[in-house]
């Protein structure tokens, strides 16, 4: 694990000394959108069209925000319109690689690359930041539209609607202010909340973090005892944003990141909702757990230093949700 600076790659872990031993996920760089018309979007600049087969998306099974963009792809019939690449789910010294030898791992299927830091430094050889999936590539200009999943979803939610057909809406425009606000409340507390417990190198950091992420937990169990979704009668963004975090809950953060106060599955609601979306068309095929499970433990030494692969619960995912 690392970063580039000016198109050099330097072999750090986080530094959490500087920051009382709390974990910060930097800003992400590469800011593009793709735009029905090819207009700029809200950040970054035009040029950037829907056409089938001109943009490529490297993608981890293992990230929670990849994984946000595989669901996309799917639910939003884009997986013949843009090609996927999967690295190796071990994230070591040289950060992710194309290395192939792991079921599903792809390679780099566009240049033969050996290293995601390469496919950075072709989009701009003196680029700085770390290397992080997912990455949305345009072959047309050779370069990276977007390495932010948030807006990558945002792009798949509408800009291709004109070539799929497929005009389902996960951010319709009446609910834009409560999918938002859900948003805000939980990325800090509980998508980036359990990596910060997990990464936390002081009491101080840890404690700040498990405290509210379990209020939030317990809050969303409540609020799902009465809401059918996150913003109510329709699922939304909100809902494919929380889901990668809560699948991942019991294999990996429970145990991994000590986050430990209780199960996902000890919270019916918010248990029979994951359950619902992992049972969505298309889903499952996105959920790769081995990929999940292998990248945590065998990737993070600080935490893991004999990258012993838990055994983990056995989950039984597709018994019947019973929401709706
Ligand atoms: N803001 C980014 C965050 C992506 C991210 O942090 N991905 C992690 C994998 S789960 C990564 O690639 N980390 C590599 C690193 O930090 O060096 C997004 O949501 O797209």
């Amino acid at each position: 694990m690392g970063q580039l600076i000016d198109g050099v790659w330097h072999d750090e872990w986080y530094d959490t000394d500087s920051s009382g031993g709390r974990f910060h996920r930097s800003v992400t760089a590469w800011r593009n959108w793709i735009t029905p018309d090819g207009g700029p979007g809200p950040s970054g600049r035009g040029g950037f069209g829907p056409e089938s087969g001109r943009y490529h998306l490297y993608v981890s099974y293992a990230c929670p925000w990849a994984h946000r963009t595989l669901i996309y792809r799917a639910i939003k019939g884009l997986a013949p319109h843009i090609d996927v690449s999967v690295v190796h789910p071990d994230m070591l010294s040289e950060g992710w690689t194309f290395a192939t030898d792991f079921p599903g791992a792809t390679g780099d299927g566009l240049f033969g690359l050996p290293f995601l830091r390469d496919i950075y430094l072709k989009a701009d050889p003196k680029t700085s930041g770390r290397v992080t999936v997912p990455v949305l590539w345009d072959k047309a200009q050779d370069t990276i539209v977007s390495n932010e999943s948030a807006e990558i979803i945002r792009m798949f939610n509408s800009a291709f609607d004109g070539l799929t057909g497929n005009g389902d809406d996960y951010c319709p425009a009446e609910l834009l202010d409560r999918i938002d606000a859900m948003n805000e409340r939980l990325y800090d507390r509980v998508n980036n909340g359990v990596y910060k417990a997990g990464f936390a190198t002081t009491q101080a950091a840890y404690d700040e973090a498990v405290g509210p992420l379990f209020e939030t937990l317990d809050w969303l169990e409540r609020h799902l005892a009465a809401n059918r979704y996150l913003c109510g009668e329709r699922i939304t963004e909100a809902d494919w944003r929380l889901f990668t975090t809560t699948l991942r809950f019991d294999p990996v953060y429970h145990t991994h990141f000590k986050c430990n106060r209780r199960w996902l599955r000890e919270y019916p609601n918010l248990w029979g909702w994951t359950r619902e979306l992992y049972q969505w068309p298309g889903v499952a095929e996105t959920v790769h757990l081995d990929h999940i499970v292998r990248h945590y433990h065998y990737s993070h030494d600080t935490i893991n230093p004999h990258r012993i692969i838990p055994i983990n619960p056995l989950i039984d995912w597709h018994e019947p949700h019973g929401r709706g």
